[in-house]
């Protein structure tokens, strides 16, 4: 088994709802349990700032699906909910789901970087991944609640 931590965001449709689903969703991969799960966040969109704001929510998830297997299921889930490819990179979304970090694992190839390589600028990441787990180190970044002292929270709001 191992431990996995899930972004998911939302800024196109009922978010809310896209959340709670996708939570769900996770809840029914293969022999896997949400462990944790943060509040929701609204939060001001990063990157293309000429969109709606997000909801963003991290869970806690004990699989024993290998990271890339994980990977394969969350971009299922995106799918089944509805996510548009090829929009605008960083554009609005009915929900996006990152893999964060995996217990154990450091990987860079094609399809998958881990931990994920934007965690530490974040806001909309730390937030939820500090209801969390507040002392998990991101190998490379640092400590989850030492990394949101150092961004912009200015915006974000829990919701939930
Ligand atoms: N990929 C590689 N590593 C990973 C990983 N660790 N987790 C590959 C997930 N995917 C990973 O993703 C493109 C490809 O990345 C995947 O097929 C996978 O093989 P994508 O979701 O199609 O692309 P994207 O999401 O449009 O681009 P990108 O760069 O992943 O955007 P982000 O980082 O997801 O940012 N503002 C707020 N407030 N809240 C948000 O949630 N989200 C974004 C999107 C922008 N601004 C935001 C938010
Ligand atoms: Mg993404």
């Amino acid at each position: 088994m191992m431990r996995a931590y899930v972004a998911l965001g939302s800024n196109l449709g009922d978010s809310r709802q896209q959340l709670l689903d996708a939570t769900a969703a996770l809840a029914n991969l293969p022999h896997t349990r949400v462990l944790a799960r943060s509040r929701f966040y609204r939060t001001p969109p990063w990157g293309v700032r000429d969109q709606p704001d997000f909801l963003n929510a991290v869970v806690a998830l004990e699989t024993p699906l290998p990271p890339h297997a994980l990977l394969q299921a969350l971009l299922e889930i995106e799918r089944v909910a509805g996510r548009q490819r090829g929009g605008l990179r960083w554009g609005p979304r009915t929900l996006d789901l990152d893999l964060l970090h995996v217990d154990g694992y450091a990987i860079s190839d094609e399809t998958l970087t881990l931990p994920h390589p934007h965690i530490a600028q974040r806001a909309f990441v730390l937030l939820p991944l500090r209801d969390v787990a507040p002392e998990l180190e991101i190998p490379g970044q640092g400590r989850v609640d030492a990394l949101l002292r150092s961004v912009d929270t200015q915006g974000c709001e829990a919701v939930a």
